[in-house]
């Protein structure tokens, strides 16, 4: 890193810890090591963070009736978390294989699980991978495939700006800001119609400056689950080009908005097939179900097979200083999945399964609220797509149905529909009605 990358590091640093002193707390403290207070007596609490907080606090509720729809998670019709059953045979194949063993995997992952993540994302005849355009590495899930690729973007390249929508998965911009890049916001959502700015979008990174980076979810928006349409798609992907902007797309929900994975690559391949360079950040947390086992993947397509392969030795400096190499378990079991005609076809089955008991509770929350003649237009919980609804409801009622009636959800009014089952869709539907009804 040369040292005028260190010095904006550090000032963008500074300018965040600064911005966050009040709210998250960093005084330093001086005092020495040997006195009887603790060297760290000036460190403030913390709040907890907006969404993984909300299951601190539902773990801390004694309430028999308690639901957490907060976190993005996937839950049974009994309310429990899932090991997919393709997940349990790849484990067994594993556990069974005396020929594994436990050794480093290289700095970039396991060689079977990149190529195959890749494949996934961008199709199997994707002219990129064809031509070897693509590096992929394995990462800590999503949230460490976009921070390799925001520190490989803050080193080398030459925009530091990058656009992420307003609103977006809270994380983002943290993300973002702590790898050194300046984070602006597009418009995205319009609360008014409940729908995409269309508009807002195409005038915001048309004004953006030549080169800037934009967030792009590749679908199943959160939280708004409110995605572009596929001509809409086009324009943005056209608008982009035209101002020669750089596309980084968070695929965080692929097969959780259609059901279908290749549908839900629609937005990226696009953006791959003409030609123009593009970051993907992928996860496998839910739609393999694979939260804690943390297994993702950052590809990045370029225009030449040598400047891919100088990209991916540059990526390893990125990634050895941090965790050194990934951990081999979940991406071992992903890529069984992955190359097994079989195992790859009953995953799709059981993804469609959990796609569509999503969609079921939607029409069941949506037919709870008519029967109860709730007030306001509820018909956006039936249109919104992926894991959650964004209600409209604010944070004043949110708290009202924390309090009154045990229900958890982060407070810009997204529930996670992942969480709730035919049960609980009555009691969440008493509290959204009170909620309307006796809070404004
Ligand atoms: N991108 C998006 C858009 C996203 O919603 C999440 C997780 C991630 C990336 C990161 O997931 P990972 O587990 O690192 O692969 N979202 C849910 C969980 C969380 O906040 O960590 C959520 O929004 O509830």
């Amino acid at each position: 890193m040369n040292s005028s990358t260190v010095d904006r590091r550090l000032s963008t640093l500074s300018r965040h810890l600064a911005g966050t002193i009040d709210k998250e707390g960093s005084g330093i403290s001086c005092s020495p090591t040997s006195g009887a207070d603790s060297v760290f007596t000036n460190v403030v609490r913390a709040p907890e963070d907006p969404i993984l907080g909300v299951t601190v606090a539902y773990n801390k509720d004694p309430s028999p009736v308690k639901l957490n729809l907060g976190v993005g998670a996937y839950r049974t019709e009994e309310g429990k978390p899932l090991v997919l059953n393709v997940v349990r045979q790849a484990e067994k194949l594993l556990v069974n294989d005396r020929s594994r063993v436990k050794e480093y995997l290289p700095i970039v992952g396991l060689a079977d699980f990149n190529k195959l993540s890749a494949k996934l994302i961008l199709g199997a005849d994707s002219p990129a991978i064809l031509g070897n355009l693509v590096t992929t590495v394995q990462c800590l899930s999503g949230t460490g495939s976009l921070r390799v690729g925001a520190e490989f973007l803050a080193r080398h390249y030459y925009q530091r700006t990058i656009y992420i929508p307003n609103p977006t998965w809270g994380n983002h911009g943290k993300i973002f800001t702590l790898a050194g890049l300046t984070v602006k916001t597009y418009r995205y959502y319009d609360p008014v119609t409940r729908g995409l700015n269309f508009q807002g979008v195409l005038e915001d990174l048309g004004s953006a400056p030549s080169g800037a980076i934009v967030l792009l979810h590749a679908c199943a928006h959160n939280p708004t689950g409110v995605d572009p349409t596929r001509e809409q798609w086009e324009q943005i992907r056209r608008m982009i080009r035209s101002k020669s902007l750089l596309p980084f797309f968070d695929s965080a929900y692929q097969g959780f908005a259609s059901g279908s994975l290749d549908e839900d690559a629609q937005s990226v391949r696009m953006f791959v097939a003409d030609g123009g360079e593009c970051f993907i950040a992928q996860s496998y947390a839910k739609n393999m179900g694979l939260y804690g086992e943390r297994v993702g993947a950052l590809s990045i397509v370029c225009r030449t097979a040598d400047v891919a392969t100088r990209v991916e030795s540059q990526l390893k400096l990125v990634i050895r200083p941090m965790y050194s190499n990934p951990p081999i378990h979940g991406a071992s079991i992903v890529s069984t999945i992955l190359k097994d005609r079989n195992l790859y076809q009953e995953w799709t089955l059981e993804l469609k399964a959990m796609a569509d008991r999503i969609i079921t509770m939607r029409k069941q929350l949506f037919d709870a609220l008519r029967a109860r003649e709730t007030p306001g237009d509820w018909s956006h919980i039936i249109k919104q797509i992926g894991m959650f609804t964004f209600t409209g409801l604010n944070t004043k009622q949110v708290t009202f149905m924390t309090t009154e009636y045990h229900i958890y959800m982060t407070s810009d009014g997204r529930i996670s529909m992942a969480g709730l089952s035919s049960r609980t869709v009555p009691h969440l539907a008493d509290a959204i009605h009170a909620s309307v009804t006796t809070v404004v």
